[in-house]
């Protein structure tokens, strides 16, 4: 399916930058040998992880929480201490590391962004600026030795060359050491058509049949998968080299559900297609309805998925009117291809709108829990996921 042209999903830009924004064709395909979904159309890696990289993974209070108790699980079901020595890919700001370096745990980040690497670094979390691949696993294997664990949490997903990824991981772990990771999970996405999850730093879509396939060419499988209830419905899977551990029934069961559901029929993936379709034309006449009532409309978070459905849907200054966030790199810069100005939070409490467009739905629960007074003002949530919706 095509999402047609597409600017970088967390490009925000100044008005210098506009006669230069790079495009591409934003396209996921579904490959019915390996059941792999992915984008067919590859942006440069250098393009979107830099000195200037605008996501930091410490924005959400939630997911601060989330990591702390994945770090918290994984110490203690794996009985993790000084003697053990761990690696996390795409380790954004240390947000998940702090709590290994807190445990003085010997760990590793690995972060091709520099500017976010350096505040882990200033945290005193040990990170290296570097995009993970075979090369960079031997590297660290000479200078630290091999590792108990590898960890990634929605990093996975982002990496095209996926085989020397897992290559490197194998190389780096430990014959009995384990790869813990967490991406979204292709199911929700499919259930939820949560089609803003689909842009250029997101290769994957990842199921449980694919990463399968996948971890079965360099003798490694899942034992086992546990949902998680972040970023829209991800899924966290540990992997191992074959045979050193019993693979738990939760992986029989999703396989059955995947199986269940169609996930290895394109058919599946027309039906989200056309719902991916009616979701827009909702969300445009919704728009164009509330415009002609002469009301204000503001965007909540300028996510990166934001970039998708503002393309993707056409949806300019003419709909709404800026789009608040909390992240001082954003503000005063443009969205990505639609060139909304992105304004500071303050922008939208000083002056609350009528509607607000919930671009951080996956955050909804934080969000609803800090936002009352906007609804006690009369202001109304508009979401887009699972359906085009003022939420009552
Ligand atoms: O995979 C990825 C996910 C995990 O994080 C990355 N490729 C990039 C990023 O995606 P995203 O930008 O869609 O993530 P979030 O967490 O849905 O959105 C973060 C943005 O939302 C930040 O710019 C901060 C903003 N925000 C806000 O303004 N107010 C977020 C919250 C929770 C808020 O209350």
């Amino acid at each position: 399916m095509s999402f047609g042209k597409m600017s970088i999903a967390n490009g925000f830009l100044t008005k210098a930058d506009f006669k230069n924004e790079y495009f591409f064709n934003l396209e996921v395909g579904f490959c019915q040998n390996c059941y792999m979904v992915q984008l067919t159309e590859l942006v440069d890696r250098n393009k979107m992880f830099h000195d200037n990289y605008a996501f930091y993974s410490s924005t959400s209070r939630g997911m601060a929480d989330h990591f702390k108790e994945m770090a918290e699980d994984v110490i203690g079901r794996y009985g993790l201490g000084t003697e053990s020595f761990i690696v996390e890919l795409g380790s954004n700001d240390g947000i998940m590391l702090k709590h290994f370096a807190e445990r003085l745990i010997p760990h590793l980040g690995v972060e091709p962004s520099s500017n976010v690497a350096n505040i882990a670094q200033g945290n005193g979390i040990n990170t290296m600026c570097a995009f993970f691949d075979e090369k960079v696993a031997q590297d660290i294997v000479s200078e630290y030795g091999k590792a108990d664990m590898v960890l990634g949490a929605n990093v996975m997903c982002h990496i095209p060359n996926i085989h020397s990824v897992v290559s490197g991981i194998k190389l780096l772990l430990k014959t009995y050491g384990l790869l813990i990771f967490e991406d979204p999970y292709l199911g929700e996405m499919l259930k939820r058509t949560s089609y803003d999850q689909i842009y250029d730093e997101h290769a994957f879509y990842f199921s449980l049949a694919s990463l399968s396939w996948l971890f079965k060419q360099h003798g490694m499988e899942i034992i086992s998968v546990e949902p998680q209830n972040v970023h829209g419905g991800s899924m966290r899977y540990t992997v191992a080299n074959i045979g050193e551990y019993a693979v738990t029934p939760s992986v029989e069961s999703l396989i059955d559900n995947e199986k269940f559901y169609g996930f290895h029929f394109h058919e599946t993936y027309d039906s989200f297609r056309d719902n991916v379709k009616l979701s827009r034309s909702s969300l445009i006449s919704l728009l164009h309805k509330i415009k002609k009532d002469r009301k204000r409309v503001v965007g909540y978070a300028a996510t990166s998925k934001s970039t998708t459905v503002l393309n993707y849907c056409g949806i300019g200054t003419d709909l709404i009117e800026f789009i608040s966030d909390t992240t001082p790199i954003k503000q005063g810069k443009f969205s990505p291809g639609m060139h909304i100005p992105v304004r500071p939070y303050e922008n939208f409490t000083e002056r609350y709108p009528d509607y607000a467009l919930l671009f951080a739905w996956n955050h909804m629960k934080e969000v609803m829990d800090k936002e009352s007074n906007f609804s006690l003002a009369g202001g109304k949530w508009i979401t887009f996921v699972p359906e085009v919706r003022i939420m009552s």
